[in-house]
């Protein structure tokens, strides 16, 4: 909450230190946020806990193949890995044509899954646009057999559906001409002298047309690092997107905010964007305070990549999902594509075992709060007002839950699924136990099995004196 309050003074974003830099324009020029506008703007973000992560495009073709060689690294870059010329990698465009494309079948599959909100690549490193754009002839309406916008159905679908829509944006473009190769390839590109204005008019062209025809809730910026985009344009852009539309919700990506892959914004000055991106790792200690959103691949690659084998289980996913939400943040978990439109098998078997958990337990992720607890030996714990839930993952020898004492009256502990069977709950000066005895019975315990402890009122833990 203090956290928060400071925020009345920056509303660029979120400044871990939450420290005021001077010399930087005040805010307020841009945005009249206070705390209560901004939570309201944030809220079904924060309520949902849960996305799916789409990547896209053209790379699904060759999926992490060139000349009969698979080539390192995620299929999204062979471009750079593989250092194809920009005249051999458009030809790719004239076989992209993903007629088993069905936005409801995907967006179903997000939904089963217990995810709110898709995001959805509009534009890659590749710079490849998969939605209709007269900013460039390198989209799929004029480039592909296809030829017709992909994004706009996904967008009206997941409407339908009751699920929130957001745009990912690459701002390094390895095909835009006023960007030209780095010094490795493609990787980071620099900018043609006097060009840049003409990238960042292109950039603002392509935003108005998606806000035109998905209005994402969204806005995923990413590819931020090349050196000649700067602080001060994430800035803008920022204001210009929100002063497009208000009530959109932006990543830190759009700034030079982001520390490396950790993802969270530094705090040595405001910077731009509303959400830190941790990328294939999770927070060692909860950030509850700060909104953040981890992203991961179900394999290593992103895009869809053909021989990419190197599954995570259902266990480590769903795990992956607590843990996040005992830490206060949330969870975009990424799908691949084929060229063809499908989502490959084994990221369906995941996602189905995953929707059948939270089917069960989904009301211990979505609209909890980050566990008041430090550490537990056994799982973790997210919270609500009045009620705790303890995610099993290894029951103890003794059978018994500990965790520290409370000062708030405890009514009762009890199985959140299965047929919510009650369990015996003592407490001592130091100590809160529930008595789970032997590994619950309840289906998909391997996962994880969660407790729900009623409480009396807000969660206070006992103070002890020793
Ligand atoms: O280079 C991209 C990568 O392809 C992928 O899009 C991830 C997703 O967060 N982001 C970048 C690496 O940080």
């Amino acid at each position: 909450m203090v956290r928060r309050m400071l925020l009345v003074i920056w509303i660029w974003g979120i400044s871990v230190g939450g420290s005021a830099v001077p010399g930087l324009a005040a805010p307020h020029e841009v945005f009249h946020e206070s705390t209560v506008d901004r939570d309201a703007r944030m809220a079904w973000w924060r309520e949902a806990r849960f996305g799916m992560f789409i990547h896209w495009g053209l790379y699904a073709i060759p999926a992490g193949n060139w000349n009969g060689k698979t080539c390192p690294g995620p299929s999204e870059w062979l471009m750079n890995s593989a250092d194809i010329p920009v005249a051999g990698y458009e030809e790719l465009a004239a076989k992209f044509n993903p007629v088993s494309y069905d936005p409801r079948k995907w967006v179903a599959t997000a939904k089963n899954a217990g995810m709110k909100y898709i995001v959805v690549t509009s534009k890659h490193h590749d710079g490849f646009s998969l939605f209709d754009t007269s900013a460039t002839d390198w989209d799929v309406v004029s480039a592909t057999p296809y030829a017709r916008d992909l994004l706009a159905p996904l967008a009206k679908e997941c409407r339908r559906a009751g699920l929130r829509f957001g745009i990912y944006y690459s701002i390094m473009d390895w095909h835009h001409p006023a960007q030209t190769h780095g010094d490795e390839n493609y990787n980071p590109t620099r900018i043609k002298p006097g060009r840049k204005q003409e990238y960042i008019d292109f950039t603002k062209h392509q935003i108005d047309e998606l806000l035109e025809t998905c209005d994402p809730d969204v806005l995923w910026f990413d590819g931020e690092w090349p050196d000649w985009w700067t602080e001060p344009d994430g800035k803008e852009l920022y204001s210009y997107c929100r002063g497009r539309k208000p009530g959109v919700i932006i990543n830190n990506r759009i700034g030079k905010g982001r520390k490396g892959m950790e993802g969270l914004t530094k705090d040595d000055q405001a910077y731009a964007g509303d959400f830190g991106t941790p990328e294939q790792e999770i927070p060692a200690t909860g950030l509850p305070a700060v909104d953040w959103e981890s992203c991961m691949t179900m394999n290593d690659s992103w895009g869809y990549k053909r021989d990419d084998e190197n599954w995570k289980s259902a266990c480590t996913l769903v795990r992956n999902l607590i843990d996040i939400a005992s830490k206060g943040g949330n969870y975009l978990l990424n799908v691949g594509p084929t060229a063809e439109g499908e989502i490959p098998a084994p990221s369906m078997e995941r996602l189905q075992k995953i929707g059948r958990w939270m089917d069960l337990n989904g009301e211990s992720i979505h609209g909890t709060e980050a566990s008041p607890f430090e550490k537990v030996t056994w799982g973790r714990c997210t919270r609500k007002p009045g009620k705790l839930y303890l995610h099993v993952f290894d029951v103890p020898e003794d059978g018994l839950l500990r965790l520290p004492a409370l000062a708030t009256n405890v009514r009762g502990a009890r199985l959140l699924a299965g047929d919510g069977l009650r369990l015996p709950v003592s407490q001592s000066r130091n100590e809160l136990q529930i008595h789970l005895g032997a590994a619950p019975d309840v289906p998909l315990a391997e996962l994880a099995s969660v407790v729900v402890v009623d409480i009396d009122g807000p969660i206070q833990i006992m103070r002890t004196v020793d």
